[in-house]
């Protein structure tokens, strides 16, 4: 089987393709295509791969995925098929709400969370649900002095209930105002960061093309269950509009240290803080990273062959 050998070794080269190096040295990303999703969004067996979809959801291979239309009662889901396993990542998200009605509502939300597809009054999913949920409301239900469409975070712990009337206020982790976001004429994106124990951060684009607005970043992160979904739903109600994704691109992300990384001290939540690995020689902590995976794969490879050379031998006896 030199193709066992082969294909690992292309493997590897794909992985290699895919690290990237950020801006400031420290961070090193690489594609999560497990959870990555773009046009046509459906194989030549119309379906996903990677990703389910459920309730009122229509996907357009050449242009979106609607998870709710633009009438009355609709509610639809999108949601990954394997959990997020990562342990720092990065969700960047294209997405657009339209429509031509002056009254329109409610918004969709994106999920990282234990449940997946399970349909409910919470923009289309589950209530009491246990893990992360990001909203982009733009039905202002009664929020007196706030603007919407309002983006806000909430974290579930399989109790807490969202409070649809208020628009989760009481509930809420962070969140913003985003006026133009809906029937923005340049595309419409969120992007979400989360480094366990370190940070969360929630950009948007809506306003300038390749132009993000930081809407909220904190330094206490919620813990964010082990085993979690992503995904994304949408509810219309009496009032309507298009809930579209256009993209989603998930990537796994890795501190490797050096002079610009921040080391907080000790947190007051017991033992769960990590601090960032390798801060001096940071540069060493990702060669010796490669090389044992480039290790790992060669042995595998050989492994395989060996094993094949084996078994064609036993054939051959018999
Ligand atoms: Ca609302």
């Amino acid at each position: 089987m030199r193709f066992a050998a082969l294909s690992a070794l292309w493997l590897a080269a794909t992985a290699w393709a895919a690290v990237e190096r950020s801006d400031d040295g420290n961070v090193r990303s690489i594609q999560l295509r497990t959870h990555t999703l773009k046009q046509p969004y459906l194989d030549s067996d119309m379906a996903s791969r990677w990703y389910d979809f459920g309730g009122d959801t229509i996907v357009r291979t050449d242009s979106y995925i609607r998870l709710a239309s633009e009438r009355p009662s609709q509610n639809g889901w999108l949601f990954s098929r394997v959990p997020l396993t990562a342990t720092n990542w990065e969700i960047e998200v294209e997405f657009k709400i339209s429509g031509k009605n002056s009254l329109f509502g409610d918004g969709f939300a994106m999920w990282l969370t234990k449940d997946r597809g399970e349909a409910g009054p919470v923009f289309g999913h589950k209530n009491n649900f246990e893990g992360l949920g990001i909203f982009v409301d733009t039905y202002k239900n009664n929020r007196p002095g706030t603007v919407f469409p309002y983006v806000m975070a909430m974290v579930g712990d399989g109790k807490t209930t969202y409070n649809k009337d208020n628009d989760g206020k009481d509930q809420e982790l962070a969140g913003c105002s985003a006026r133009g976001l809906r029937n923005s004429k340049t595309p419409t994106k969120l992007r979400l960061t989360y480094f366990q124990d370190k940070s969360l951060k929630l950009e948007l684009m809506y306003k300038t093309e390749d132009e993000w607005q930081l809407c909220f970043e904190t330094n206490e992160p919620p813990t964010i269950p082990s085993v979690t979904y992503l995904g994304f739903s949408s509810e219309t109600g009496e009032l309507s509009d298009n809930h579209d994704i256009i993209s989603i691109e998930a990537k796994n992300l890795y501190t490797t240290g050096g002079s610009s990384s921040k080391q907080p001290t000790t947190s007051g939540r017991g033992n769960s803080f990590k601090p960032a690995q390798g801060q001096s020689g940071g540069s060493w902590t990702w060669f010796i990273f490669k090389v044992i995976l480039f290790f790992l794969v060669i042995g595998g490879g050989y492994v395989g062959y060996t094993a094949y050379r084996t078994n064609q031998k036993r054939t051959h006896r018999f």
